[in-house]
This record gives structure tokens, C-alpha cells and sequence, in this order.
């Protein structure tokens, strides 16, 4: 077994045992914390999880701010992460969660790494209200930029609310209350506009040899900090695009 390949079984088992572990230490670059997180997602789709998407991170400077990394970071979504709005979540199977409001894409075309002519505008027919829930994978939350990418960004689970035709969503309100918790900002908050986060997530895919598929959702990014997932209902209130809800039990 190769040392990514090893890491990446750490980290697997971290996620399936629940138990936290140590920042995978100096020694990757960018490159091969990507090769981790493949590795990672092989494990996962050879138990029979299917790829549905993917997430961005660090595209608003609250998150930024939260988690001292500062730079846009990518992340795959599989079916097993799914959750269906309105659904409850068992805590039980994270080591120590957070939620997060966020806006979701739906890819209409396949969007290959080196196709520098196709507008990836032009490959988005939805987008809709979301909620991201992340597990680092790490002791206590804290990891390095290389850390958190081989960590598949801390993706745990996704709740996605109703798809609403392409439409302009810059400075929309956004309003996340979960428990006494209410936090508020703008969709502008991703970027500048969440449309930014589709040209960002290009640059990624491109550095990274990350094909797009029609079909498959992209999370632009969290508008806020993230708060602690616990028991009881969260909801995240897009302005013009509805509420996305999801109880913790
Ligand atoms: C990393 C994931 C960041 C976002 O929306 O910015 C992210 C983390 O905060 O643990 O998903
Ligand atoms: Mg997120």
C-alpha cells in the first residue's frame, strides 16, 4: 500500500469508526492530499456510495476567518451523504458536527478538466437552498489547508430544498437558525456572487484533473460560520429561494 493510500485508509476508518485523528503532519503538498481524498472516495464507491457532486470551501471569508485556511478548496458528495429536506439526521454517526447554509447548483452538462471553451454558467439548469453538514475528521476541528483537503473537506452530509430555475442570486439575504442560534448574511458573502464559486470550482477541477458530470450538485460554499449540529431543527432561509430544514436527533 502506498503512503497516500495509507493515509487515506486512516481517514476512512476515522470516518466509519468515529473517532478523531491526528493532522496527517508535514511532508504532502496540495497535489497529493487530492490523491488522498481519491483514494478516500474509491473506498467509499467500492462499498456501493455513488458520486452526486461536489462542495466548495474557503469561498466566504466568515468561513475563512473560522478556520484559518484562505484558500478555495473542493470536495466530493456521494448518495450515502444525502438528506432529504425535512429529514432527521442520527448525531451518532459523526464524531463532532457543524451545519452550515449554503447554495446548491445543479450541473445540466459534463464539464471535462481541460475543456477551456464550454461557460460553466452555461452548465447550471437549478439551484436551490442548502445545508451542509461537516465532520472533520481530525482531533478537535483543526487542520492545515493539505490537512482538509485529503479529509474530503470535512463533507458528512447534504440537504438540498427546492430546485428553482436559473436566476440571478447575488445579495440575497440568508438566514441560518439553528436552535437559539440565528446567524445572518448575504449570498454575496461566496465570492462576491455565488456565480464566482462555478468559475473557482472550474480553476480547481482544471489544477486537479476533476471531471464534472451532468447532473451532479455543486455547494458553492457556506454564506456563515458553521455552528455546532445538535438536537433539534436547523433551517437555512435563502431569500427568493425558500427553507431548507433538517432535524438532528
Ligand atoms: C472545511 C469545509 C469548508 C465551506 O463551506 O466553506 C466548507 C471545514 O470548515 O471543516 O465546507
Ligand atoms: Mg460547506
Amino acid at each position: 500500500m502506498s503512503t497516500l493510500d495509507a493515509l487515506a485508509e486512516r481517514l476512512d476508518i476515522a470516518q466509519t469508526s468515529r473517532t478523531a485523528v491526528a493532522s496527517l503532519g508535514d511532508g504532502l503538498d496540495i497535489g497529493d492530499a487530492y490523491a488522498v481524498q481519491s483514494a478516500v472516495l474509491a473506498r467509499r464507491t467500492a462499498r456501493g456510495e455513488r458520486l452526486t457532486g461536489v462542495k466548495l470551501g474557503f469561498t466566504s471569508k466568515a468561513k475563512m476567518a473560522q478556520m484559518g485556511v484562505s484558500e478555495v478548496i473542493l470536495g466530493r458528495l456521494t448518495d450515502a451523504m444525502r438528506v432529504d429536506d425535512g429529514a432527521d439526521v442520527d448525531l451518532s454517526q459523526f464524531i463532532h458536527p457543524r451545519i452550515e447554509p449554503e447554495i446548491a447548483f445543479r450541473l445540466s452538462r459534463d464539464v471535462e478538466p481541460d475543456d477551456l471553451t464550454t461557460d460553466i454558467e452555461s452548465c447550471v439548469d437549478g439551484v436551490a437552498p442548502a445545508l451542509e453538514i461537516i465532520d472533520s475528521r481530525y482531533r478537535d476541528f483543526r487542520f492545515t489547508h493539505v490537512d482538509v483537503v485529503a479529509d474530503n473537506t470535512s463533507g458528512a452530509g447534504y440537504v438540498i430544498g427546492t430546485w428553482h430555475p436559473v436566476q440571478d442570486i447575488t445579495n440575497r439575504a440568508v438566514r441560518l437558525l439553528s436552535g437559539r442560534t440565528e446567524l445572518v448574511g448575504s449570498t454575496s458573502a461566496i465570492l462576491g456572487a455565488p456565480v464566482r464559486a462555478l468559475h473557482a470550482l472550474r480553476g480547481v477541477c482544471r489544477n486537479h484533473r476533476i471531471p464534472l458530470r451532468a447532473g451532479q450538485i455543486v455547494l458553492a460554499g457556506a454564506v456563515t460560520a458553521a455552528v455546532p449540529f445538535t438536537r433539534g431543527v436547523t433551517t437555512c432561509d435563502v431569500a427568493g429561494l425558500g427553507v431548507v430544514t433538517v432535524r438532528g436527533v
